[in-house]
Order: structure tokens, then C-alpha cells, then sequence
């Protein structure tokens, strides 16, 4: 009898526990529309890569040109101890998603043996003319699960045809090479840098050809030019993006190269740009774009520096990292990649905001796909969860009819922190315009601790070191209803 009577009591107990746990939940509104230019699910993607590979390599890197004069000898690449296997996994264990190579800079000079020149390593010495670099980099790539990108430059000092109408077929066959023999790319980036001057030669691109036959023949690459479509330049090449960041941009009117809009627009966005032309921002590690013996990488804390100020700021990171003369990344840069890659997790392993009960002033109540922290939620919304249980696709959102809102963080213990990472679920569109992060201090007053704009894709505000155990993220103002999948908190020890 006794036994019977504390089994129901167990059971008992276990049922009211349960009850606890999973509350009835209110029906659930319909999610938040899409507002304004939204990305394809290719660009989502790209953005999501963050940091990317560059690697310039070709006659300069012999020379040490920047711009090569396209009558250089073929001879003249001749790498030693080409590796491409080598430059993958400098990636990878820096942490890069994908790599994009100079198929063709300026100069003309051919990584591959395109039948539409005779300026190709099929030319030259080196592997007795039986070398392709794209091959080799395309299959490393393959193998590792690391992405492929290819740089083409428009810009031709070697084409005899440049400066012709027919130099675009000669382009359009010289693309369509490379994206049909070396497997699916993530990105074709295009140059729009043209230095020929009153009296060479001037070419009238076909852009609209151009993109289209890219568009077919590699349907998921981000085409990238100073206006996109697929992603824009970030108008310096000093690794910085604007502090105002909007993923939106006007192309109408405008071109790549010398009809691009001005740089400060390409660092900003336009406010109310018709397409979506996320900033790319590309950079080299070296002060040079392709490998010099003289030149050497940059420090841990500009490397840092300079992530804060792409990725931190609503851009994709394009690092470049020049192959040497042997065709392999020196291991001084190899190194600090690694040394880089270290801080990096040693900064964003630990998300404090992970630790703390949040509240927020206002809550759009949607499905929750699954929600481990739902326990901990008995006076909040469940829903304010979404913003810190990893999952991309699940977000916080307000009402439709709410447009400012805010964020409360609060700790049993004080936490120590001096950078603020915010999302935005870009597949709705960017959204907000104004925000500031408050620390309530050990008297209870609330102090401000930074003042922003935009956030986009991710945006990571650098803050004075605090300890607090309570913070807040206020969203001033929102052009829709305010839809965010991330806030973190975190201390970073080495750039401080
Ligand atoms: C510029 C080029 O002129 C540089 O040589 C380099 O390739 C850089 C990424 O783009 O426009």
C-alpha cells in the first residue's frame, strides 16, 4: 500500500514537473515578412562563409610587378615546388571557407592552358607546358571541402583583340573555360581596375554578356565587380568597411571600374538601394598584392584589426595570401594565419550572453523550432532564446507594429566583456538603423557603452572592458519589425 501510494506520488510530481516545464504556449503569429531587397539563398550562403582566401600568383610574382606589362616570357613562371594541397590546408587551419585564385590578372598570363591565348602556362617551361593550376587548386579544394573561387581580370595588357569589339567574344570563350573544365565555383570575382591610359587601348565591356553566361554556366556563383550583382567592392583596399553598413546598393546607371559609384558609397550602401550588393572587403596580408621577398605579413593585432572592421561590420573578409615563387605560402604567413586563427577562437569560444536569463520589452510569438532553455523561462519569452541557441534559421522578432525594442542580459555572477555581437536573419532583409548597448553598474543607474547603426549579416561592436551583471541591447530604431538570430557577448584579451 505504502509503495503504491509513493509511486503516485512520483508520478504526480513528474507530471506537475512536466507542466512547468511546457506551459501552454500562446498560438503563434505568422513570422515577420520580408522587408525591402532580401539575398538569393547563394549570397546567404557566401555571407555565412565570413572569411575567404585569396591568393594572387602569375608573372609578378616572378617579377615583382604589381601590374604586370603582358609581354613578360611564359618562361617566366616557374614555380619551383608548386603545392596547391599545401595552400588548402593553410586555409583550412586558418579557418577560410573557400579560395579564390588569380586565374588571370591584368597582365593576361593564363593559370590554365586557355585556348583563347597563347600568354599561358601551356607557353612556358615550367611542367614542360603540362601544368594547370586551376586543375590543381579546383581538385585540392575538392578534396578538403574547401570552396573554389576564380579571379578573371577583364582587363587585358597581352589580348591582341583588346581594345576591339571582338575582345569580348575572346572574353566570353575565355570564361566560359574556366567555368565549365574545373567544377563548381563559389565566387567569380571581377576586376574593375583599368589603367590604360587616353592613348592605349579602350575596351567597351559587355557586362550584361558577361554576367549571363556566368549566371548559366555557374548558377551559384556570387559574381563579384565594384557593383555586384552578387557582391560589391568595399571601395578601399585597406580592409575596411563602413561603420554604417547597409547590404544594399543602387546599380541602376552605374558599371564596374571607372562608372562605380563613389567609394564612400561602395563602403556604406545606399540607404534605400534597389538590389541586394552585400560589401566584400579584400585585402592583403602582405603590403603587396603578390609575394615579394622583402615584404612580410602583418601582425596578429592588425589581422584582428581588420576582421572587426569586415566581418564585425556587416562584409565578407577576402584575405589575401600570396603564394611565393616556389608556389607555396611562406610559412611566416602560414604562421600567423595560425596565430590569428587562435586568437579568433580564443575570443569567440566563450559567448557569455550564453549564461545569462534574458527579457525583452516586446515579443512576436512564433513556433519555436526546439528550444533546450525553455525551463528557464517562466516570466519572459521563450522566443528571446532563439537569439543564443546556434541555430542560424531561428530567430527573435517583435511585433509588426514595433519597431524599437530592448535586449535585457542578466547574470547571477558579474561577467566581463568588450565585444557585442549582433545578427540580423538577413534572409528577411537588413532592417535596423540605430542601436546602443547599456551596462547597469553597481548602483543600478544604466550607462551606455556604444552607439551604432547598422548591423546586417553580423555586426561586432568594440567596446570599453565591463563588468556587469546586467546588459542591455536597445534597437533605437528598426525600418520594420526587428528580426535578429544573434546577440553575444565576449571578452577579447589580445586587441584590447
Ligand atoms: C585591383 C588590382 O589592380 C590589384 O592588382 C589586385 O588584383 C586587387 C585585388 O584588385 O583592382
Amino acid at each position: 500500500m505504502k509503495r503504491t501510494a509513493l509511486l503516485l506520488f512520483i508520478c504526480l510530481l513528474g507530471i506537475s514537473i512536466q507542466a512547468q516545464k511546457h506551459p501552454p504556449q500562446p498560438k503563434p503569429a505568422a513570422p515577420p515578412k520580408p522587408y525591402g531587397p532580401v539575398p538569393t539563398a547563394a549570397q546567404v550562403a557566401w555571407q555565412r562563409m565570413e572569411m575567404n582566401m585569396f591568393c594572387h600568383f602569375g608573372p609578378n610574382t616572378f617579377t615583382g610587378l604589381e601590374w604586370g606589362e603582358g609581354t613578360e616570357a611564359e618562361d617566366i613562371f616557374n614555380p619551383t615546388a608548386l603545392d596547391c594541397n599545401q595552400w588548402v590546408s593553410v586555409a583550412k587551419n586558418a579557418g577560410f571557407q573557400g579560395i579564390i585564385l588569380t586565374a588571370k590578372h591584368h597582365d593576361g598570363f593564363c593559370l590554365w592552358p586557355n585556348p583563347q591565348s597563347t600568354h599561358t602556362v601551356r607557353e612556358s617551361a615550367w611542367r614542360n607546358g603540362q601544368g594547370d593550376v586551376l586543375k590543381e587548386l579546383s581538385e585540392a579544394c575538392n578534396r578538403e571541402g574547401v570552396k573554389f573561387g576564380i579571379y578573371i581580370s577583364p582587363w587585358d595588357r597581352n589580348a591582341p583583340t583588346y581594345g576591339t569589339p571582338e575582345y569580348n567574344k575572346v572574353f566570353l570563350k575565355t570564361l566560359r573555360h574556366a567555368h565549365t573544365n574545373y567544377g563548381s565555383i563559389f565566387e567569380q570575382w571581377f576586376d574593375g581596375a583599368n589603367g590604360e591610359g587616353p592613348n592605349g587601348k579602350k575596351q567597351v565591356y559587355d557586362w550584361k554578356k558577361f554576367n549571363g553566361q556566368t549566371k548559366k554556366l555557374q548558377p551559384n556563383a556570387v559574381i563579384f565587380s565594384d557593383v555586384g550583382p552578387g557582391c560589391r567592392w568595399v571601395g578601399n583596399e585597406e580592409g575596411r568597411c563602413g561603420r554604417t553598413c547597409w547590404s544594399r546598393l543602387d546599380v541602376k546607371g552605374y558599371g564596374p571600374g571607372a562608372d562605380a559609384p563613389s567609394q564612400d558609397t561602395l563602403n556604406a550602401g545606399n540607404y534605400n538601394g534597389a538590389c541586394w550588393v552585400p560589401a566584400e572587403t579584400d585585402v592583403s596580408i602582405r603590403p603587396g598584392w603578390f609575394w615579394r621577398e622583402s615584404e612580410h605579413p602583418k601582425s596578429v593585432q592588425e589581422l584582428l584589426k581588420i576582421y572587426y572592421n569586415s566581418v564585425g561590420r556587416n562584409s565578407l573578409l577576402l584575405l589575401n595570401v600570396p603564394p611565393d615563387n616556389r608556389g607555396l605560402i611562406p610559412a611566416e604567413d602560414s604562421l600567423r594565419l595560425v596565430e590569428f586563427r587562435v586568437a579568433l577562437d580564443s575570443i569567440f569560444a566563450h559567448d557569455l550572453a550564453k549564461k545569462g536569463a534574458i527579457t525583452v520589452s516586446n515579443t512576436r510569438v512564433i513556433r519555436l523550432k526546439h528550444n533546450p532553455f525553455v525551463f528557464y523561462c517562466e516570466n519572459g519569452a521563450p522566443e528571446c532564446y532563439n537569439l543564443i541557441d546556434g541555430d542560424y534559421d531561428s530567430y527573435w522578432s517583435t511585433d509588426d507594429s514595433v519597431r524599437s525594442a530592448w535586449i535585457e542580459f542578466s547574470f547571477i555572477k558579474p561577467q566581463t566583456f568588450n565585444r557585442v555581437m549582433l545578427q540580423e536573419y538577413i534572409p528577411l532583409g537588413q532592417r535596423v538603423e540605430k542601436f546602443h548597448v547599456e551596462v547597469e553598474d553597481e548602483n543600478g543607474s544604466w550607462r551606455t557603452i556604444a552607439e551604432e547603426t547598422t548591423i546586417g549579416y553580423k555586426r561586432i561592436v568594440l567596446t570599453e572592458t565591463v563588468t556587469t551583471k546586467k546588459v542591455r541591447v536597445v534597437i533605437d530604431k528598426s525600418r520594420a519589425c526587428i528580426v535578429l538570430n544573434r546577440i553575444g557577448l565576449f571578452l577579447d584579451n589580445v586587441l584590447d
